[in-house]
């Protein structure tokens, strides 16, 4: 049976915004209080679903989250109509507003943990919404995020939507982020890599907590009924989550039998890559490539700074394999050097680049690879997803003319204080929803 993957992007909410709310997430930080652009950002994000979509690629999109959070206000003690809440919450705790404000659900690559039906014991597809404990404002998407991909994902015979693991530090789980599938060229046959920032009674990073835990990434290898020979965990060095590696797709990506790495990326890092290698041998039947790219020829900042291992691999249908890279890697001029020996050199797979103007996203840390869930699925399942989240020409035109009439150019942080701005994003979603043809998408059209 032949798999393809489809990416779902994260479209950008009208309440994109800069809050410096991710700690050890450089990009957050240094952006925080910053004046957003959320038309620029939306339409940023289209582009590149656009492109992947003219690729001949299968593309979908998972709406943005209803913002703000009023719910959540509530259960912190505000109380009174929406105009109340927002003012309350801007004159006496304005960092609680900036977090139910967020537009973090458009980085879907933390939406969810995705194991294809080609892996699993009972042979579905199983995805773990991800509960992002280690933020509060991205914590308070997980149950929102759940109930879009059971909508999504609803067929129970081919799907299994598994609710976000207990809301517990112990437990932190920050989705396909810190996960990576390796497989054969078709993608039948594959070793899933979870890769965990901290575990109990051992001292992790110092500087910046590492977001995933052990006992998560171990409890979705559980419940998506993987087996040692498809499953691998591996430690992210501290040292990198030091340096602003707040998640492992800062520092290595993969796609089919190629995995781009850089040489600090993971603990016993030698080791590490021998026994995958192995492994992948002996469940794949093919040759690992790996590309392990040296402190020498790009330091971790700057990884961190162009992003290139936030870059997404993708498979065209002529097999051959092309570099999704954010714009910033061909500003740096080590980084682009990087890309053209990766492209020139026929060991690997890597054919092609195109790069692509995400700046909006960029600056609150999210690259590519970000604004996207890979879900890799068989015709079939394929077929058996909602096929409204599934990316059309038709949809494309509908959703950009959507962001040209309700986003605003500009978004300052004081702005969030402005009730109008409330009434005009749940007008935009209301539309949205219609667009999407799932009028019960939103809180606010349920209760
Ligand atoms: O969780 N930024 C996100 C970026 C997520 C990037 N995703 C992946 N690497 N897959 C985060 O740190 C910043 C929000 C703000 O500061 O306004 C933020 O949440």
């Amino acid at each position: 049976m032949k798999f393809r993957e489809v990416n779902f992007d994260g479209l950008v909410g009208p309440n994109h915004n800069y809050a410096g709310l991710a700690e050890g997430n450089l990009a957050s930080t240094t952006n925080g209080k910053n004046t957003s652009h959320p038309k620029a950002a939306a339409l940023q994000g289209l582009e590149k679903m656009k492109a992947l979509f003219d690729l001949g690629l299968t593309q979908g999109v998972l709406p943005p989250l209803q913002r703000p959070d009023l719910a959540c206000l509530k259960k912190l003690g505000f109380s009174g109509n929406p105009k109340k809440i927002i003012s309350k919450a801007a004159s006496s705790a304005p960092e609680l507003l900036a977090a139910v404000y967020s537009s973090s659900s458009m980085w879907t690559a933390n939406a969810a943990t995705v194991s294809p039906s080609c892996d699993t014991k009972d042979i579905r597809l199983h995805l773990t919404t991800a509960n992002l404990n280690s933020n509060f404002h991205r914590s308070i998407e997980a149950d929102h995020t759940h109930f879009n991909l059971k909508q999504i994902f609803s067929n129970k015979k081919l799907f299994e939507v598994h609710q976000p693991l207990p809301q517990t530090e112990e437990l932190a789980d920050e989705g396909g982020a810190n996960h990576m599938r390796l497989s054969s060229k078709d993608f039948s046959k594959g070793l899933e890599l979870f890769v965990y920032g901290k575990e109990k009674g051992r001292v992790s990073s110092k500087r910046y907590s590492a977001r995933q835990h052990l006992s998560a990434s171990r409890s979705i290898i559980r419940q998506h009924k993987l087996t040692e020979k498809n499953s691998f965990l591996i430690r992210q060095n501290p040292k990198v989550i030091d340096q602003g590696v707040f998640h492992n797709d800062v520092i290595s990506t993969s796609n089919g039998n190629f995995l781009l790495t850089h040489e600090t990326a993971f603990s016993s890092q030698k080791k590490t890559l021998n026994s995958i290698s192995e492994l992948f041998l002996e469940r794949c039947h093919e040759q690992l490539l790996i590309k392990s790219v040296k402190s020498q020829e790009l330091s971790v900042e700057e990884s961190i700074n162009s992003y290139l291992f936030n870059s997404q691999i993708v498979t065209l249908d002529n097999d051959s394999m092309i570099l999704i890279a954010p714009e910033e890697c061909r500003q740096s001029t080590k980084t682009k050097a990087v890309i053209d020996s990766i492209i020139a050199d026929a060991k690997y797979p890597v054919s092609q680049v195109k790069y692509f103007d995400l700046k909006q996203s960029m600056s609150n840390g999210g690259g590519p690879a970000c604004l996207r869930l890979r879900v890799l699925m068989n015709d079939k399942e394929i077929q058996a997803v909602n096929q409204s989240f599934l990316f059309t020409n038709k949809l494309y035109k509908k959703l950009k003319k959507w962001v040209k009439k309700h986003y605003r150019d500009d978004l300052a942080p004081k702005d969030l204080a402005d009730p109008f701005l409330y009434e005009e994003i749940l007008t935009a979603l209301d539309e949205l929803s219609q667009i999407l043809r799932a009028p019960k998408l939103y809180p606010f059209q349920r209760y």
